[in-house]
């Protein structure tokens, strides 16, 4: 029987992701709660609420990724804490989160920071949000004063998580806030949003010269439905909008698809790019469908489906969109990959196909530096409310109680290990074997 254990690099970042809102708990002054409060934007009425009461209790969960042998995790700060009104800054805000860099370090597990994720203070989704151009200048400010106070712990920033979700789900297609706004508000904003990555980019440099900085880039991955010339065509049209507008505009490209217009100022703007890998979609051409840019998307009838109807479980995808971030010649960290399984059925052979991938591209010189699991505990997801479970840890909304599913002890003997070996395949998805350990 082959028996070859897939190796990792010795300095490889095994972690967790996560974000303010969805784990920290009654945070009422963000944009975010005030649409949650909205009736019908959160399936089945459910709010963010307590959360996962990090705001009170993180430190109980990084014990929780210590005793997983996690060794570092990217957590968001929430502005609307940090700055409740505009030019007021909240000095407690930022102790209660250098204490949880602190509480991170001290279990010797190293913190990437996110400046921005979905989530925007009142004062400034009432003045438009990143639609208003003031967006990009307010938070470089608040970027100085985060760096300022937790520059201590944290080297590894990511400035902007998902620009090209939070435009798509929020101005284009309405599910998040600000709502329904069109295509050229949800352009306006996903360009000062990487324009605000820019910024960012700049600030933290000069107040922290060895900063890594980069940004969360959500490779969706869009094939044509069939080899007619019009999907071909409507594939690719979506593929440059969702995907390449945002990398090109963070390289700083001369001529950028669909009106993103002169980015000099991105220009060498990143140190590493962040992978969000999820799933794929097919797509195939319908003049009925002009909202979606004349595409209709779907899976193939023979895919195996998520939960929730979130998606395809590809792990081809994540080869693919890794060896498309490669041609920007940086250093990668994946900085999301999960999904939702409430039961643990698909987790098991998810994360060790997916690591898989990671591992092969590793082996053909593709600095990959790191992986960040979504998630560590069950958390607030968005519009879909508590009805998606993204954890290695199971939460009980009501009890607060965590239990540990069995995703959460494969990954901490992977990251062990530091590789799969075939003693974890055979323990946690023995079905694996002869794809991954053929002959
Ligand atoms: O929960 C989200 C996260 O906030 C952004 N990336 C995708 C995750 C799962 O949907």
């Amino acid at each position: 029987m082959p028996e070859a254990t897939f190796h990792f690099p010795p300095d490889f970042k095994w972690g967790t992701a996560t974000s303010a809102h969805q784990v920290e708990g009654n945070s009422t002054n963000n944009d975010w709660w005030a649409w949650e409060q909205g009736e019908g934007h959160i399936q089945d009425g459910q709010r963010s609420g307590l959360a996962c009461n990090w705001w009170e209790q993180a430190e109980q969960d990084f014990d929780r990724a210590a005793e997983l042998g996690q060794n570092s995790h990217r957590l968001s700060v929430d502005w609307s804490r940090i700055e409740p009104r505009e030019g007021r800054f909240d000095a407690a805000a930022l102790d209660r989160y250098r204490a949880m860099l602190r509480a991170l370090r001290e279990r010797s597990i190293e913190p990437m920071v996110t400046l921005h994720h979905f989530v925007n203070p009142l004062w400034l989704a009432e003045m438009g949000g990143w639609e208003n151009p003031r967006a990009v200048p307010l938070f470089d400010r608040f970027v100085a004063h985060v760096v300022e106070a937790l520059g201590e712990f944290c080297t590894l920033w990511c400035t902007i998580n998902e620009p090209n979700i939070a435009v798509t789900m929020g101005q284009l297609f309405g599910l998040f806030p600000p709502g329904p706004r069109g295509f050229r508000a949800a352009m306006r904003a996903g360009r000062n949003l990487m324009r605000g990555h820019g910024a960012a980019y700049h600030r933290i440099h000069a107040l922290q010269p060895q900063a890594q900085v980069g940004y969360a880039h959500n490779y969706h991955i869009i094939d044509p439905a069939t080899r007619s010339p019009l999907d071909h065509w409507v594939a690719s049209l979506q593929d440059r909008a969702f995907n390449e507008t945002f990398l090109a505009a963070a390289r700083g490209w001369w001529r950028l698809p669909l009106g993103f217009g002169p980015a000099w100022r991105l220009r060498r703007t990143l140190d590493w790019i962040g992978l969000n890998y999820y799933t794929r979609e097919l797509v195939a051409f319908d003049h009925r469908e002009a909202a979606q840019m004349f595409g209709r998307r779907f899976h193939p009838e023979d895919a195996e489906l998520l939960d929730g109807g979130y998606g395809e479980f590809y792990p081809q995808g994540m080869d693919r969109a890794l060896r498309r971030l490669a041609r920007l010649g940086l250093p990668i960290y994946i900085t999301e990959n999960g999904i939702p399984d409430s039961d643990d059925d698909q987790r098991p052979r998810h994360l060790i196909t997916h690591l898989h991938q990671v591992w092969k591209v590793i082996q053909n010189n593709v600095p990959v530096r790191g992986y960040y699991h979504w998630t560590l505990v069950d958390n607030f997801e968005w519009a879909a409310g508590w009805s998606l479970r993204f954890g290695l840890i199971a939460l009980d909304v009501e009890t607060q109680e965590r239990t540990f599913r069995r995703s959460a002890y494969l990954y901490r003997d992977i990251v062990r290990a530091n590789g799969i070996t075939p003693q974890i395949i055979d323990e946690y998805a023995p079905e694996l074997r002869p794809v991954l350990l053929p002959g």
